[in-house]
């Protein structure tokens, strides 16, 4: 038994759609807590006026009677409010009437650094907004409806992940992180930064060494670099461990199966290892620049400059949500497979049968 999650919506569209398969069925599903997460990406120093359209909650269509999980496709929507001022550019149907609203003209510079210019050499598209659509980064507000519903369930698990931002535009400190981010909107620039999530309560075993596919760390890494902007990923102390002696690399283990620290990031051979799993991700600056960069005319092939469009300075705290609801989805999905079940008291029985076989090696961490 696994989790399985199909995505589907543009950013301007008339919503953006999930559907998660596996769950088991009887998972208390509270709504209140999925908002507060999409709330939680929403907000951010850096983003765009577009969060002011947006006050995104989720609509549930399938899966889900009177706040438990069937064990069904759950089926979770998220609207774009936006929708409203791109009906006619974002019409699923040929639209109706004179072209109005946003949308209507075709787009024709490729940012640099955007999906623009390989997805219409990819796609065979003339007007670059059939890319850029899907592309956006708006559409990781379903990924994190996925993830809140992943994390009710490894809540059950006794495990608890979070995501905070720990560098913007170089600065480490809230305050110089803001101050970067003032001076990049003045300067009608973008920033990046780097996330790091955490999860703990996470039991040895969960991944496995056995296959290549299986490997909690490498899955973990393709749930990060899989959002938009993230140009790498670390598991642990990462890319320091390469420049560290074996002496100083790993960690240590004393009586009780103690660890003296955690370089590994909680996975040692692409498994659990017990401690905090700590993965961190980088983000590159947002493509769409105040002050575009240069570029070619489609249309001419004649120098230009980059499309200008609304958008955020920095979305650094935005991924940090994001990251979490992916680290989230991907631990669920590695106890699933561990602990199985159609219901979710056979899981929870079997995760407890887990913890009694190996509770004189290792006991959950305070
Ligand atoms: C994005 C461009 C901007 C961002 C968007 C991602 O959209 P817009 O041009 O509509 O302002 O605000 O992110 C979101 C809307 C969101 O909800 O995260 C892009 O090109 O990736």
């Amino acid at each position: 038994m696994s989790l399985s999650l199909v995505t589907a919506g543009e950013s301007h569209g008339p919503a953006l759609v999930a559907i998660v398969t596996g769950l088991p069925a009887g998972l208390a599903l509270d709504k209140e807590a999925i908002d507060a997460d999409l709330r939680r990406r929403q907000q951010g120093y850096g983003r765009s006026p577009r969060q002011k359209l947006e006050a995104d909650e989720v609509e549930v269509l399938t899966g889900l009677r009177h706040g438990a999980t069937l064990g069904t496709p759950l089926t979770l929507v998220v609207r774009n409010r936006d929708h409203e001022n791109w009906l006619w550019g974002m019409s699923p149907w040929p639209p109706e009437g004179e072209p109005s609203g946003k949308g209507a003209k075709p787009v024709t510079l490729p940012r640099p650094g955007h999906a623009d210019l390989a997805g219409v050499l990819k796609y065979g598209h003339d007007d670059v907004r059939n890319a850029l659509e899907r592309a956006s980064a708006r559409h990781t507000a379903v990924h994190v409806a996925a993830g809140a519903v992943a994390k009710a369930l490894l809540r059950e698990l006794g495990v608890e992940v979070h995501g905070r931002p720990v560098e913007i535009g170089g600065e480490t400190a809230t305050e110089t992180m803001e101050a970067a981010t003032d001076a990049a909107r003045r300067d009608r620039d973008t920033l990046g930064g780097i996330v790091e999530v955490t999860a703990i309560g996470v039991p040895p075993g969960l991944g496995s060494f056995a296959e290549k596919a299986d490997r909690l760390d490498a899955r973990l890494a393709f749930a990060l670099m899989g959002i938009q902007a993230v140009k790498g990923v670390e598991v642990g102390d990462g890319f320091a461990l390469a420049r560290a002696r074996g002496s100083e690399a790993h960690d240590e283990i004393d009586p009780g199966l103690v660890r003296r620290s955690n370089r590994a990031g909680g996975i040692e051979a692409g498994v659990s290892n017990g401690e905090p799993i700590v993965v961190r991700a980088a983000m590159k600056p947002l493509p769409t620049l105040m002050r575009p960069l240069d570029s070619v005319d489609l249309t001419t092939g004649e120098p230009s400059q980059a499309l200008v469009e609304r958008s955020d300075v920095q979305a650094v705290e935005a991924l940090a949500v994001v990251a979490e609801a992916a680290v989230a989805w991907e631990l669920a999905r590695a106890a699933r497979e561990k602990f199985g079940g159609d219901a979710l008291e056979d899981l929870l029985a079997a995760h407890r049968h887990y913890l009694d076989r190996i509770g004189d090696r290792w006991q959950p961490r305070p």
